[in-house]
């Protein structure tokens, strides 16, 4: 049998054409960055587990950094069934063609990673993943992430006052802007590919993320101020699309949702292993200055009013409390 595992471009185009004769079926990945990101590496652990599970031919081809979009773009590939056929995306990325999905990682949700990983293996997302499946044709097949997002600045940002009218990008659900505005914060929805050059240029003054993708693409040159807001931590769902999964062979099928959950708790560790590592990396690197940010239960006193409407809203009342009782 034949696994072929490559990076996109010119080199792989070559490989899939001359490995045509045997692979049966390729499927194209996408990853926000490279191959030192726990997402990419989340992404190859599936690669390598689908192969290690299916008897039959199978290759892979990943576009890196971005080349084609992020995720906003993405979900449209998916849901549409063109370009990708699988990928990691943040659920308030998703937002467009399922409301309800934003639940899962809307700020402020978990307690702590143990609240994190206990409510990802549960199947307590279960509703929202129908949703997404209805709505939007996009299969959830497993959970990765695990990094703790906190707030990046052009400038410190380490009270209320110093909030208060902060301009910041936000991911593009309408939940993470309420959640942010909740807190006095100004977001707005910025796509994730020009964060960086809008800091630069002083449309915004910072944003949020996790330490991995701070360090990654390199957002400590232009937000190198953290505030250890620990709001959210990153819900990596890893889908695929409906109209390629539904296509597959019935072993292949088992093979992927196998591998996808188990790619998933892969994911899971390594990224909250090394999300305290790649802090101290850039402290280090005199890359970034790290400071608490004064007054944070009062910042979840503000916000779970609005999370209790969201889900109000959405009739989800249920599955947040459910959510929370985890
Ligand atoms: C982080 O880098 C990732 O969680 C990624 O999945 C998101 O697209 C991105 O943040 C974002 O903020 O949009």
């Amino acid at each position: 049998k034949t696994v072929t595992t490559i990076a996109s471009g010119a080199i792989a185009a070559a490989v899939l054409m001359s490995s045509a004769a045997t692979a049966q079926t390729a499927l194209r990945g996408a990853s926000l960055f490279d191959e030192e990101h726990a997402y990419t590496k989340t992404l190859r652990e599936f690669e390598r587990l689908v192969g290690e599970k299916y008897d039959g031919e199978v290759s892979f081809d990943i576009s890196l950094n971005g080349e084609l979009g992020d995720e906003s773009d993405f979900v449209t590939f998916l849901q549409q069934g063109v370009a990708i056929d699988y990928a990691i995306m943040a659920p308030s990325n998703m937002a467009t063609f399922a409301p309800s999905i934003p639940l899962m990682d809307m700020p402020f949700l978990f307690r702590d990673l143990e609240h994190w990983d206990t409510a990802l293996s549960s199947g307590v997302m279960a509703p929202l993943e129908a949703e997404l499946l209805e709505k939007a044709n996009i299969r959830v097949i497993g959970y990765a992430g695990g990094g703790v997002r906190n707030l990046a600045s052009a400038e410190p940002i380490g009270n209320m006052d110093e909030l208060t009218g902060h301009k910041m990008r936000v991911m593009g659900a309408p939940i993470q802007a309420q959640i942010f505005d909740a807190i006095n914060a100004a977001p707005s929805a910025i796509a994730y590919n020009e964060v960086y050059n809008a800091i630069q240029t002083g449309v915004i003054a910072g944003f949020e993320n996790e330490a991995a993708s701070i360090q990654n693409l390199k957002f400590y040159e232009v937000a190198p101020n953290i505030t250890l807001t620990r709001h959210a931590i990153t819900v990596r769902p890893l889908v695929m699309s409906e109209s390629t999964f539904s296509g597959l062979p019935e072993d292949l099928q088992a093979a992927v949702l196998e591998a996808g959950a188990e790619a998933g708790a892969f994911g899971r560790e390594l990224e909250s292993r090394q999300d305290g590592e790649k802090l101290q990396e850039m402290i280090d690197a005199g890359q970034i200055q790290v400071q608490e940010f004064d007054g944070r239960a009062q910042l979840l006193d503000l916000v779970v009013p609005v999370q209790d409407a969201y889900a109000a809203e959405l009739g989800a009342t249920d599955l947040l409390e459910a959510i929370r009782a985890q």
